[in-house]
């Protein structure tokens, strides 16, 4: 039976690590043990948990400063034998990360699967190569675009909208994440509407684009809905994980009669992620978690936009989803918020070919329209593909030239 090893990044107030790693390691398992008679720890030992590693690092002055006094910074890492939880989501993390998640100063930075825990979880249906597959996109990043004021718009401005994106040359367009199923733009509707704007945008220019739906209600509504969404021939379901749980994303990607990609959006993960001090690293909630629960895409914050994540961080996420991992299919990265044509030079450098380009604003903030904006982008990204400059391209495509005298950038590193 294999084991799950989990590293703690950690503030100890008592400058002992070891101590604290040997606390966490009998804690979460077995309780106190050299208390136990000798056969009592004969028969628990399959279920103790070990410490792995103890490492001092340097300390955090910030972090010192926050609390007013020296804290001893350190990784910890402790292996729990799976033996101790059943092979779920919910279970692994109420192990590892339950009750010890509320002590406020001890972060969660990384899970270590072993292959044959790993066998209990169904990864992307899709993966990287699956939609470069579907979509015949083979040698450059993907480009999505996000519908944007959608709230209170009814159907016909819903088709516009598409419509325009698409025209643009995107290949994916999703919906905005606080766009729920409403009267005006009913999910059924949303979808047929889709499927027949994008079919005709297809004959008129040759280049496919999906629409991501935003699948959302209550938890109990999912599945019939999503089964609803395949049976229309929904191209991709767009999903706020975080407000739901990453083991309701692992049901519907698990889901032989859901076969349809799924983009995590998310939204409410910074809940998790934001402090130093505790919660969850970005790398495994964003990164590994939603990988092995079933993500196809992962929306996160890029470095370099609105909404921004350090560059280690994003750098990480990515890693996470394209790394290797014991046969689970791999997830695009999406790093997204504030991003504009200027910007795809970086983002190819730091994210490389397989990721997928999104933008809101910087598609249809364009002085031309949403249209250009898309063009715009893959102007960019072609470019990037060229080996020449974003200023290079712009001398003959407008539409670039225009983003770059409105949002500037181009420029790499
Ligand atoms: C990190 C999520 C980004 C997102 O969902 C979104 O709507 C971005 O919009 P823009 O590109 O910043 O306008």
């Amino acid at each position: 039976m294999g084991e799950l090893i989990a590293t703690y990044l950690v503030h100890d107030r008592k400058s002992d690590l070891s101590a604290k790693a040997e606390g966490i390691a009998l804690g979460l398992t077995v309780g106190s043990w050299t208390d136990l008679p000798e056969l009592k720890q004969k028969q628990l030992e399959k279920h103790k948990g070990r410490v792995v590693e103890v490492r001092e690092l340097s300390d955090d002055e910030r972090v010192n400063g926050w609390f007013g006094h020296r804290r001893t910074r350190g990784l910890i890492r402790i292996a729990y034998p799976a033996v101790n939880f059943s092979h779920d989501l919910p279970a692994i993390l109420t192990t590892v990360f339950g009750k010890l998640s509320l002590d406020g100063e001890i972060k969660l930075v990384d899970l270590e699967f072993s292959p044959d825990l790993l066998k209990a979880f169904p990864g992307p249906g899709f993966g990287i190569r699956g939609i470069r597959e579907k979509l015949g996109v083979h040698d450059r990043p993907l480009v999505m675009s996000i519908f944007k004021a959608v709230l209170g718009r009814d159907s016909e401005d819903f088709a516009d909208q598409l419509r325009r994106q698409a025209l643009g040359g995107v290949d994916l367009v999703k919906d905005d994440e606080i766009l729920f199923d409403n009267p005006l733009t009913p999910f059924e509707e949303r979808i047929r509407i889709a499927l027949k704007v994008l079919a005709e945008t297809e004959a008129e220019t040759g280049h496919r684009t999906w629409y991501a739906v935003n699948l959302t209600g209550r938890t109990r509504e999912l599945r019939d809905r999503a089964r609803r969404a395949a049976e229309l021939g929904a191209h991709a379901l767009l999903f706020n994980v975080f407000a739901y749980g990453l083991d309701v994303l692992q049901e519907l990607a698990e889901d032989p009669e859901i076969p349809v990609p799924i983009m995590a959006h998310p939204a409410f993960s910074g809940a998790f992620v934001s402090s130093p001090l505790y919660g969850v690293k970005a790398s495994l909630l964003l990164g590994k978690l939603l990988r092995i629960a079933g993500a196809d895409w992962v929306l996160f914050p890029s470095p370099y936009g609105s909404v921004a994540l350090e560059r280690e961080e994003a750098l990480g996420i990515s890693r996470g989803l394209t790394g290797s991992l014991d046969g689970i299919r791999e997830s695009f990265p999406v790093p997204s918020a504030g991003i504009h044509p200027g910007l795809v030079p970086r983002l190819i450098d730091d994210f490389g070919i397989d990721s997928v380009i999104n933008a809101g604003g910087g598609v249809h903030g364009h002085p031309e329209g949403a249209e250009a904006g898309g063009r715009a982008f893959r102007q960019a990204v072609d470019a990037v593909r060229r080996g020449i400059s974003l200023e290079e391209a712009a001398a003959g495509h407008p539409e670039l030239a225009e983003a770059l005298r409105k949002w500037g950038g181009g420029k790499r590193g």
